[in-house]
């Protein structure tokens, strides 16, 4: 860009100064600098705009010491089955949690959608085994209830996370 170039935006630039100068107080021009700054902010705030996956996911297999039985479609956490528990037992020295998330997972054996609580086992330190991180329908945190990235285990006497059972509670078309 050519010296004029420069000069004339300069130019420009400071008529704009001078003429809001001249229009408002130094003080209501911080406010809009500021609001235009928080503005921005906001707008470019990397949270998420969309829903979590929604993919429906039926899962695949009848075997409940895998990631991919249909029960476990939004379950984040390590498998009771492969702990000592079962699906719906925690191992031996643990205790369920009394709060849990829900998740809503479709059976691939008979068509029909259920509902899950997904209660976690607590009380020994993490069982390390077959841990999965399944999300069909999870939310972020802010939805509690729907959420699996949390350690449930908070409401106990000791809050160490051991493992995640997942029961049947109801049907989709459960009142
Ligand atoms: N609800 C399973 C879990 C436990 C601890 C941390 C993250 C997720």
């Amino acid at each position: 860009m050519s010296d004029d170039a420069f000069k004339a935006i300069d130019m420009a630039f400071e008529r704009l100064a001078r003429r809001s100068a001249l229009s408002m107080g130094r003080r209501s021009l911080l406010a809009r600098l500021g609001a235009y700054v928080v503005g921005a902010s906001v707008a470019v705030l990397p949270f998420s705009r969309g829903l979590a996956d929604e993919t429906p996911d039926k899962g695949s297999t009848d075997d409940d010491r895998d990631c991919d039985y249909w029960r476990y479609c939004a379950l984040d956490g390590n498998l009771c089955s492969c702990c000592g528990g079962s699906t719906t037992q925690c191992p031996p020295g643990t205790a369920l949690s009394p709060v849990s998330w829900v998740g809503t997972c479709e059976n691939p054996f008979d068509g029909r959608t259920y509902l899950i609580s997904y209660n976690d086992c607590c009380g020994k330190l993490s069982c390390g085994q077959c841990h999965c991180f399944n999300n069909i329908r999870e939310r972020p945190l802010y939805q509690a209830g729907l959420s699996n990235d949390y350690n449930w285990c908070m409401a106990n006497d000791s809050t160490a996370y051991h493992c995640t059972i997942a029961a049947v509670v109801g049907t989709s078309e459960d009142g």
